[in-house]
């Protein structure tokens, strides 16, 4: 049995929104687009996670083309594609590696079981294929677990790791690891975090105390704040965007799990709402399930246009 393809794997991660959306579309055309029909779209739009801007908007111009143009459900799908590309266009934002001087640091938050440090051991990999020199620091220091978890990656990409003991200052980690970083000639260091987020207090104050350390190395650091989410949690990524943004600053998502029964519709609301960049997404547990943001693809994939023309 051959694994299945990672497109095959994405078309599982938007499932469960395209389905919703499929269901509510099947069969319709232009002759019945009247106001109910139109009010039965919106609804699934909302209903499969891509929040109601979007769906406001794909409604009006069902509403507006309706009765000039002949349009099959295939239209309509791709109607529904547009709008949403057109939201996740912008924001398909690859990490660029340019901090003067080196390393750029990446700060990679998230709650626990989010996929934070299975993303930096893929995002690891991903940098040193194109001859990145990357380094990880093994900031999440809340369960020793979490820190052999991180040192296995480190050993299977073939990177370096700078790590303490179990409940040690996870910001004098930080500080040890652009040390080493710097005098070692790193371009990349990746710093993992603990992602207690029932104790919002505790949180705010260990990140804010990695980002005060940071920063006075250099004002511009941490250059990215990575906010790692479980596509699997659908609308409750949208709280955990707000309290991230609070607690440390978010300059850009990752979304992971869009390989199992996923609610990935929810990243249009994110789009829509924060207009964060969303750098990368996971399909899959292994090192090479890291995958740029195609708005295009995704957009179709949400849209169902996909299964129509294969
Ligand atoms: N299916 C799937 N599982 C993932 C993905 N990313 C992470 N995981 C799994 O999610 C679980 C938690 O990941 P981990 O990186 O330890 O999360 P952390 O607590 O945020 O550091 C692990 O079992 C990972 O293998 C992904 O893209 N797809
Ligand atoms: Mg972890």
């Amino acid at each position: 049995m051959t694994a299945p393809s990672w497109h095959d794997r994405l078309l599982g991660g938007f499932r469960k929104t395209s389905d919703r959306l499929m269901g509510n579309l099947a069969g319709l055309s232009a002759a019945r687009l009247d106001d109910a029909v139109l009010d039965d779209i919106e609804e699934a739009l909302i209903a499969s996670d891509l929040g109601p801007q979007t769906a406001g908007r794909v409604r009006a111009r069902l509403a507006e083309g309706a009765y000039e143009r002949n349009l099959e459900e295939l239209g309509i799908r791709l109607v529904v594609a547009e709008e949403i590309e057109r939201v996740l266009e912008p924001v398909a934002r690859p990490l660029v590696v340019e901090a003067f001087p080196r390393p750029q640091v990446i700060l990679v938050i998230g709650v626990n079981g989010s996929g934070k440090t299975t993303t930096i051991a893929k995002l690891a990999k991903t940098l040193v294929d194109q001859d990145y020199g990357v380094m990880l620091a093994a900031g999440d220091t809340f369960r020793a677990a979490a820190i052999g978890q991180l040192r296995t990656w480190a050993e299977r990409v073939g990177v370096p790791i700078v790590s303490g003991a179990e409940g040690g200052d996870a910001a004098g980690i930080v500080f040890e690891a652009v040390k080493q970083a710097t005098a070692t000639g790193i371009d990349v260091l990746i710093v993992d975090t603990a992602g207690r987020l029932q104790n919002k207090r505790e949180l705010m104050d260990e990140l804010s105390k990695i980002r005060r350390v940071l920063g006075r190395i250099n004002p511009e650091s941490p250059h990215d704040v990575v906010l790692v989410l479980d596509a699997t949690t659908g609308q409750n990524a949208l709280n955990q965007i707000e309290v991230f943004k609070e607690v440390a600053g978010v300059t850009g998502l990752v979304m992971t799990k869009l390989d199992g029964t996923a609610r990935g519709g929810v990243l249009v609301a994110a789009a829509q709402q924060f207009g964060l960049p969303i750098h990368a997404i996971g399909v899959g547990e292994k090192i090479d399930d890291l995958r740029g943001f195609d708005a295009n693809e995704v957009s179709r994939i949400i849209a169902g246009v996909e299964e129509l023309v294969r």
